[in-house]
């Protein structure tokens, strides 16, 4: 059976998100369900801060969720509507259940829901049609009397129907009574347990409770005489009455078999939680078809087979505030990217389908959602008119950038006006909360808000924070340098950098520690020295600091 599974859509900004890259995905998410996307979430790869949680707050924003990892997990294609069976369940329904449901495999489970295995068909073929030097094996079969009442559909008539599996010995009363009563009782001095199937021959009934058989199954649905259940009673042997003739209840009696007595128990198991691509290479080299999943009781929640390997995920993304796969979230490269939001310069971005990109270089990705709200006509709602001005605010240091263009300024009198908040005295309130540098440790305040690139084949990462002062900077100067020298050689970059930016000077100070050929190019004045240049006028990372030190990549002496 196919379930129609509804599409997931996600919104998410880069790694190591700053205010633009949280608001802008509440915003957009925010106006795709207005469009009637349905199930649309913002979500976020890596933790907020104290300025973005106070943003939020601000206008009643929950953070959006965290998702550091979206590679697709077993959970997400699995099959949780899975048939099983319980241990005890004779062969015979489980084999009917295989042939009803059209599956490929069944996993047999205990009384706690526990995988015990999965049923083998070739172990059954096996019970049930044994080779020509085993067939003697047909006669015996390894079951309670009570399974084969069950399994055969029958009638208890009088006797004890045991729960107990034996190993009963199957003996039809085919044959004249005189060779029957000799037959039996060779068999029970044997130790044997024989029950006897025979249809409507009290003679051959009496002989069997004489001779003490296990049980007698009366067949074709025949009446018992009353003779032979008082003497069947008075001997203690039971009997039973089957509706189906001789050759049938037989057959059907082997089937009497537990599914546990039949199971694999070396089996390849999973958790929701498998990366898919994991489980694919594992079952490749299983020769199964399928796989139970099991959640963290140990209990069976889900089947894999292999066909499920190549559904679709139901899941799909939009990227706001990147379009480069290195700053995206970890699984974005196996989860189709349908549309695209951004300022940044293009980063190599590549898609199998046509793909709704918006790149757009205003002053910050909250720009641009607040706009695609105004080209769908849709009006923004108060809270996320304050969120996209707060990302706003942020990316464009409210307005003071050299980032910031004529669209941005328009958008920021707009949102303020539905926000109804004094922008102004609103960016001075958001710029005060929490400084980077006296809140966080020095590892995290290069880590915050830092992005990787990879040019010409070197590797660096820039990260930025922004202060309204350089105030608490002298007593972090070292500790930022060491953490920036030791995440250079833990990452094996040519460069890690950290622009220190004061939004009130309008001044930022660069701290690089690196390759020396390429700290040689840098052509700003030295600060503190070593390893610290004083960049005047220069606050955007994007569209000053970046091109700057592709330049000096590009100067660099090899
Ligand atoms: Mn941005």
């Amino acid at each position: 059976m196919a379930f129609l599974r509804a599409v997931q859509t996600i919104v998410i900004g880069h790694r190591n998100p700053d205010m633009d890259s949280i608001c802008s995905a509440v915003g957009c998410a925010e106006l795709k369900r207005l469009s009637g996307w349905g199930d649309v979430i913002p979500a976020r790869c890596g933790p907020t801060n104290p300025r973005i949680d106070f943003a939020l707050h601000r206008f009643g924003v929950e953070p959006p969720v965290l998702m550091n990892d979206l590679r697709p997990r077993v959970g997400d294609v699995m099959q949780s509507h899975v048939v099983s069976v319980h241990e005890d369940t004779p062969i015979y329904d489980a084999i009917q259940l295989i042939d009803r449901r059209r599956l490929r495999g069944l996993p047999v489970v205990d009384d706690r829901l526990r995988c015990t295995g999965l049923l083998n068909a070739h172990k059954i073929m096996h019970h049930l049609f044994p080779p020509r030097e085993e067939a003697g094996a047909a006669r015996t079969v390894t079951a309670s009397l009570a399974d084969i009442a069950r399994t055969v559909g029958g009638q208890l008539i009088c006797g004890e129907l045991s729960t107990v599996e034996e190993e009963l010995f199957l003996l039809v009363g085919a044959m004249r009574q005189d060779s029957f009563g000799p037959r039996l009782a060779e068999y029970r001095t044997s130790g044997r347990k024989v029950v006897v199937f025979v249809g409507d021959r009290p003679h051959i009934q009496q002989l069997a409770i004489e001779l003490r058989a296990h049980a007698i199954v009366v067949t074709g649905a025949h009446a018992v005489e009353p003779g032979v259940e008082i003497a069947a009673r008075a001997a203690g042997v039971t009997l039973l009455s089957s509706p189906t003739d001789t050759a049938t209840t037989v057959l059907m009696s082997r089937g009497a078999l537990r599914a546990g007595r039949m199971i694999e128990t070396e089996f390849l198991s999973f958790t929701r939680d498998t990366r898919l691509a994991e489980a694919r290479h594992a079952a490749a080299d299983s020769s199964a078809f399928v796989f139970p999943v099991i959640n963290d009781q140990g209990e069976l929640c889900g089947i894999l087979s292999k066909s499920d390997f190549i559904k679709e995920i139901p899941r799909q993304l939009i990227l706001v505030d990147h379009n480069e796969l290195e700053q995206a979230v970890l699984g974005a490269d196996q989860v189709p990217v349908v549309e695209i939001y951004d300022h940044h310069r293009l980063g190599g971005f590549t898609s199998a389908v046509p793909v709704h990109f918006w790149n757009n270089p205003v002053g910050s990705t909250s720009t641009i959602v607040a706009l695609c709200f105004q080209h769908a006509g849709i009006a923004i709602p108060w809270k996320i008119a304050g969120v996209l001005l707060s990302g706003l605010i942020s990316d464009t240091l409210n307005l003071t950038s050299p980032t910031t263009t004529a669209a941005d300024r328009k958008i920021h009198g707009e949102l303020a006006k539905i926000a109804k908040v004094d922008a102004d005295a609103y960016a001075r309130e958001l710029f005060s909360v929490g400084s980077p540098l006296l809140t966080l440790s020095a590892d995290e305040a290069i880590n915050a808000d830092s992005k990787p690139y990879t040019e010409n084949g070197f590797r660096f990462v820039i990260a930025q924070v922004e202060e309204l002062t350089f105030a608490h900077f002298p007593e972090k100067r070292d500790a930022l340098l060491a953490a920036l020298e030791a995440r250079r050689n833990r990452e094996g970059l040519l460069f890690a950098s950290l622009l220190v930016t004061d939004i009130t000077t309008q001044t930022s100070l660069l701290l690089v520690r690196g390759d020396e050929r390429l700290l040689s190019t840098i052509t700003f004045p030295v600060a503190h020295p070593p390893y610290i240049w004083q960049l005047d006028g220069v606050v955007s990372r994007k569209k000053q600091l970046l091109p700057y030190l592709i330049e000096c990549l590009g100067r660099m002496v090899p």
